[in-house]
């Protein structure tokens, strides 16, 4: 009986497929191939109408018979390849907990940063709020409220950056741009004293810039930290006081502090402010150029032309400021040759500090 043959021979081809199928999809195929809508032995059991009567229940009996065992060998062989897969992947995401770690270094402030934080911290020690302002500034604000004459040279467009709108013809004639980068933060103490009445203690740390070309003791752009206050009765003793306090918060108790006469044109008398060299102890080495002192900052009585500019009675106030440059005392205090070195970004320099 023919069809009885076929049916075994469909049955052995089958599960060989079955044995042979390597992974999920291709046993997939095999079971289309046989017991899908159009495959082999879907069709022989279609074709059961075509037998003569007597032969139908046996040959569909036998057919029946091999599509169960099919489907069983099916969902053991899909068994067998769903555990070797999960096998294989525990394998290749196996992690050798036994391995060290990798290293990795926590982030950490950056020196300047860790320096004007410090330095903040001493003057609100003493009471002084800390104060911001922008990095865009006004001729006015930056020089004529400060009592830059109009001649003055740091006005010059060689040593400030003006800002131009290219747009704009107006800002375009010379002597008409008035918008520049800040070259201090004095500006910002000005904004305070025309908003606020004295009593005023301010700390303003930000950055400034100059037309300067980088050097070991030069940098275009560098963080400056001015302070100012405006109270009644306030005189050079307490200016000589409070710095000599800052001073020695930031350098250590066993420095010395002098100051030498200066100029500026917003503070008189003004004065500049030394700190004994920490190597010579104030002898003279090489780390102090032979002077046995190092230069950390410039300072004086507020001139009264500022105070009539935002409108304070320089008859019943007085005050001072000071403003250093936050690169340098780093500089001073760790004894970084070359300001450039802060701001380069080598981080076999940086991981230092
Ligand atoms: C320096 C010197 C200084 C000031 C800044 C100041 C601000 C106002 C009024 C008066 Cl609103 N003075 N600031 C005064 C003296 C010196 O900075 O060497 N900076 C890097």
């Amino acid at each position: 009986m023919g069809v009885a043959e076929d049916l075994s021979s469909l049955r052995d081809e089958a599960l060989d497929s079955v044995a042979s199928a390597n992974d999920l999809t291709a046993l997939e195929a095999v079971r289309v191939a046989f017991l899908g809508k159009r495959g082999s032995l879907t069709s022989v059991l279609r074709g059961l109408g075509a037998l003569a009567p007597q032969d139908r229940p046996v040959i569909g009996q036998l057919a029946n018979q091999i599509r169960e065992e099919l489907e069983k060998a099916i969902a053991t062989r899909r068994d067998e390849l769903a555990s070797q897969a999960l096998a294989a992947r525990l394998q290749a995401e196996s992690v050798d907990v036994t391995l060290p770690g990798r290293k990795r270094s926590p982030g950490k402030q950056h020196l300047i940063h860790q320096i004007v934080d410090e330095i903040t911290a001493v003057f609100v020690g003493l009471g002084y709020c800390v104060a911001e302002g922008p990095e865009v500034e006004l001729e006015y604000y930056n020089f004529t409220a400060l009592n830059h004459p109009p001649e003055h040279p740091a006005r010059a467009a060689t040593d400030t950056f003006y800002v131009r709108d290219l747009s704009d013809e107006a800002s375009n004639v010379p002597g008409e741009c008035d918008v520049l980068l800040r070259t201090h933060t004095s500006p910002v103490q000005v904004r305070v004293m025309e908003r606020q009445a004295p009593p005023i203690y301010v700390l303003v740390p930000g950055k400034v810039y100059r037309r300067d070309v980088a050097d070991p003791s030069h940098l275009p752009r560098f963080t400056q930290i001015e302070g100012l206050v405006v109270d009644e009765g306030i005189t050079f003793g307490d200016l000589k006081g409070t710095l000599e306090h800052f001073v020695r918060e930031v350098f250590g108790s066993t420095r010395r502090v002098r100051l030498r006469p200066h100029f500026f044109p917003f503070t008189e008398p003004s004065a500049e402010v030394d700190v004994s060299c920490g190597i010579c102890g104030g002898e003279g080495c090489r780390s102090c150029g032979g002077e046995g002192w190092l230069e950390v900052l410039g300072c004086g009585m507020v001139d009264p032309n500022v105070f009539s500019y935002v409108g304070i009675d320089p008859e019943r106030y007085s005050g001072f400021a000071f403003g250093m440059g936050a690169e340098r005392i780093a500089a001073l205090k760790y004894g970084v040759p070359d300001l450039r070195l802060l701001v380069e970004g080598d981080m076999r320099f940086l991981r230092q500090f």
